[in-house]
């Protein structure tokens, strides 16, 4: 069955931080692992360019909202590249591709009747470009809290989308798939948005000018959210050359929690308002936070993670940021953190393991694997059957546990002191030995090729494997006897050799 998952498309008007390689390398290690198992597959990521905040933005840069928009996009597009993340295509909501489907589908809204015109009135701040309600300016005086400045009463004549007449349908949808959205506090979460019933919600913008224009109304904008969101489903038409929506369409989104709302409610009823599939199934991921806080850019408490690939590579980050925060929970991350789990789990238990086995390989049986049978237990069903239900961070467990398991193998089996006996058993058990660990290196290779793709890459090579990343290979007993292995240069170098 094709797979297609996506990250949300993320905005241009600040830079990337490790919160957006966050949900790229989730979607990477999801893209990768359906390629093993022999599934077409689509992975989509890319930018979110048009709205108020991004035109502010471009004029405080003294830059063209669309020049303002190359310049931070081609960053997140970067940065994409430098995860090794192997998405099929990278989206910009500027892509006129993108806009004249935009603007299709609102006609197709309004052809099936479900959009009308409306004033929208409220308290409005010109600085923000943005209503608000009484609740959130401060008082007296209706001042914002952002500019300090008192908001204005506007009336605008708007197009409303009718959310409000696809509650019943949301729900049904939901009732058909207690696991429609994960994990399931967010699904409940949803829902009980949707039980609490809809508004119907604005999709046009007479004060925003930097957006798509309302095909019969140019002088107003469609809503930057509707926009974003139709990207999931135009970069199949169009993203790469061929319009792929037949075989991709419906996807698996992931998000952060931050934006819930605006995807499992109001993303699924405009598409079966204008006759298409719902999304396959949404993961509403949490935060990775600082302390306790949000990691964000307003709050000025980010890791880079250019410069985290740049020290450790990009290998460390993916692994870290799946490791260390259960995937769909909020978390603490610190740079701390990523080098002890750098230093304490790739390089000894890992790294280790695989320079071990390849040196004794080397040193007692002339570089080539003996014959033997796997004296460990095979983990990767386990592994699969984790990674179908999203929990990216109880597969890596898994993983581990293997890795733990031949770390322990090693030890018990002691092929060091086997090798300086003269009896002929114990030259058996030394082969036995070395099989496992071999083999058990090489399964290593192909179960951690979706999260670190690099050192996966490495190891098989080291093996006499190279390129094996296939998910039937995950299993154990299936090195053949015979096979060259060579001691490959550390997989990952000791923090202070590395200069970090
Ligand atoms: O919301 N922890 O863009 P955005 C975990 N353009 N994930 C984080 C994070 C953190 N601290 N910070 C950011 C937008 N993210 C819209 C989306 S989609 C049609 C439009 C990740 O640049 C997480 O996936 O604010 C979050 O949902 C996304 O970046 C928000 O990116």
């Amino acid at each position: 069955m094709p797979f297609s998952v996506t990250t949300p498309i993320y905005y241009v008007n600040s830079d990337p931080h490790l919160g957006h390689a966050y949900t790229t390398v989730a979607a990477d290690v999801l893209a990768r692992h359906h390629r093993q198992r022999g599934e077409d597959v689509f992975f989509l990521t890319g930018t979110d360019e048009h709205g108020a905040k991004v035109a502010r933005a471009a004029e405080e840069a003294g830059l063209t909202p669309k020049e303002f928009c190359d310049r931070v996009s081609a960053r997140f597009r970067d940065l994409v590249a430098k995860l090794n993340a192997t998405n099929d295509y990278f989206i910009r909501t500027t892509d006129p591709e993108h806009e004249a489907r935009v603007q299709d589908f609102l006609v197709r809204l309004r052809d099936a009747g479900h959009l009308y015109e409306d004033t929208y009135a409220g308290l409005y701040c010109t600085g923000c470009e943005q209503f608000y309600a009484e609740g959130d300016l401060e008082q007296p005086g209706n001042i914002c809290p952002l500019h300090k400045t008192p908001v204005e009463w506007l009336e605008e004549e708007n197009t409303f989308f009718r959310l409000s007449a696809f509650t019943g349908p949301l729900l049904e949808l939901y009732d058909r798939d207690p696991e429609y959205v994960v994990p399931r506090t967010r699904y409940n979460e949803a829902r009980s948005q949707i039980e609490a019933g809809l508004n119907d919600l604005s999709v046009s913008r007479a004060s925003v000018s930097w957006g798509v224009p309302l095909p019969w109304k140019p002088e107003q904008t469609i809503y930057v959210w509707v926009d974003a969101l139709l990207n999931y489903h135009t970069a199949l038409e169009y993203g790469t050359g061929t319009d792929v929506s037949a075989t991709f369409w419906p996807s698996t989104h992931l998000l952060g929690k931050d934006i819930l709302r605006l995807h499992c409610v109001l993303w699924p009823a405009l598409l079966v308002a204008a006759g298409y599939e719902p999304p396959r199934k949404l993961f509403v991921h949490g935060y990775l936070t600082s302390g306790d806080q949000k990691m964000s850019k307003s709050l000025g408490n980010v890791i880079d993670p250019l410069q985290v690939i740049a020290d450790l590579g990009a290998d460390a980050l993916r692994f870290y940021v799946l490791r260390e925060v259960q995937f769909g929970q909020d978390g603490s991350v610190t740079r701390d953190g990523l080098d002890r789990r750098y230093e304490g789990e790739l390089a000894n238990d890992l790294g280790n393991l695989v320079s071990r086995t390849t040196a004794m390989i080397a040193r007692y049986r002339d570089g080539r694997v003996p014959e033997g049978e796997t004296a460990l237990e095979p983990v990767h069903e386990r592994v699969a059957e984790r990674i179908d239900a999203l929990d990216l961070t109880g597969a890596l467990e898994e993983i581990w546990t293997l890795v733990r398991a031949a770390n322990r193998y090693v030890e018990d089996a002691a092929p060091w002191a086997l090798a300086r006996s003269d009896d002929p058993a114990d030259a058996e058990k030394l082969d036995t030995a070395l099989y496992t660990l071999a083999d058990a290196v090489r399964a290593l290779g192909v179960l951690l090729h979706g999260y670190i793709p690099e050192a996966s890459e490495r190891i098989l090579a080291a093996v006499g494997d190279p390129g094996a990343t296939g998910w039937e290979r995950a299993g154990l007993g299936l090195t053949v006897a015979g096979t060259a292995v060579e001691q490959p240069p550390p997989l990952f170098p000791r923090l202070a050799a590395a200069g970090a």
